[in-house]
């Protein structure tokens, strides 16, 4: 497209996107996230986007998981909140989940989903009828951009601000082709799906594209192979997440989410190596990235 402008992401750029702190603040400022996802087998993934959402700065966390991981949850974590919800037989988000999650997101002013959240029909379900009634910005991640690649119409009506954070294999599963094939074409892939369906999309991977509604991409110049390890990207849409809970605007906060969770990879990179590193790594090193910015 002719006047589409695509940008390098700078540190400039982020240091002047970077949210505020006041002096008079407190807890209530920085906003509440509410991190829904978890099934048996992946309560680290959820536990990974609630501490990076605190990692990022956001006032408050809870994290919503199926009920019977709730005690799990609440030893894993600390400063995370937790809420249990209804679940099914094998243990995952059931649809009677609907109600509770949105009478929690009426005290929360974003919400991040999917990561750990199972491909369990039912849960797939929940995720169908909850995008719908969003009143507050959404982060889209992991299994319930699954639920929604079953069905795209999803996001044809009205819809609140979303950010989509999609690997290229779930990329593949959204627009119904490959992962090879969406590697070949990143920018434009990007571009068109967020374009089409009003969302900002960030596909990952090496080089990261984060597009916006209006057609604007950014590319993301930080991060390593260090980074390709499990629980990295449930890292990273706690970050979105945080930011936005701070007043970000959606798509800002996934270019400066993106760039951040890349310095902290480089920097754990630098720190450890980048065969050792682990997704919990990198909730170490985003202070020293968030710093590099102040
Ligand atoms: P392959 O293997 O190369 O052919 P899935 P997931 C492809 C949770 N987790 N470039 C890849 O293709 C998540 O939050 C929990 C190209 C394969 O087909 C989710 O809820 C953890 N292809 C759930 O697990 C830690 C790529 O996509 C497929 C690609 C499943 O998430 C781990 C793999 O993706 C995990 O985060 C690339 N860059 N990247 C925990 N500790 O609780 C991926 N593919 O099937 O969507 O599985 O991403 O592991
Ligand atoms: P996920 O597959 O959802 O766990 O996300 C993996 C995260 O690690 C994404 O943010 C990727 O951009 C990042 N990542 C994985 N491999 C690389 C790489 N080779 N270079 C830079 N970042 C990477
Ligand atoms: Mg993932």
């Amino acid at each position: 497209d002719q006047g589409l402008k695509t940008h390098l992401l700078t540190a400039d750029w982020c240091r002047a996107n970077l949210p505020g702190r006041k002096t008079d603040a407190h807890k209530g400022v920085y906003g509440h996230v509410l991190a829904v996802g978890g099934s048996p087998g992946l309560t680290g993934a959820i536990t990974l986007t609630a501490t990076a959402a605190l990692r990022a700065g956001a006032g408050l966390v809870t994290a919503a998981v199926p009920k019977s991981l709730h005690e799990i949850l609440e030893t894993k974590t600390t400063e995370v909140m937790t809420c249990p919800l209804p679940e099914t037989a094998a243990g995952t988000l059931s649809r009677e989940a609907l109600n509770p999650i949105l009478e929690r997101l009426d005290q929360c002013n974003v919400l991040a989903l999917g990561p750990g959240l199972s491909r369990e029909p039912a849960t797939v379900e929940l995720v169908k009828e909850l995008l719908p009634h969003l009143k507050v910005p959404a982060v889209v991640d992991a299994d319930a951009l699954n639920a929604l690649a079953t069905d795209p119409g999803i996001l044809a009506g009205n819809h609140g601000p979303l950010v989509l954070t999609p690997h290229p294999g779930e990329m593949a599963r959204l627009i119904g082709t490959t992962a090879a094939r969406v590697q070949e074409e990143r920018l434009e892939t990007a571009r068109r799906y967020a374009r089409e369906w009003r969302v900002a999309l960030l596909l990952k991977g090496a080089r990261t594209i984060v597009a916006w509604p209006d057609g604007q991409t950014f590319i993301n110049p930080t991060g390593n192979p260090g980074m390709a390890t499990a629980g990295s990207g449930d890292v990273l849409t706690g970050i979105i997440a945080g930011l936005i809970a701070q007043g970000l605007e959606p798509g800002t906060a996934a270019a400066l989410g993106a760039y951040l969770h890349g310095v902290a990879g480089d920097l754990g990179r630098a720190a450890l190596g980048q065969h050792a590193l682990m997704a919990g790594d990198l909730l170490n090193f985003l202070p020293a990235a968030f710093r590099n910015l102040e």
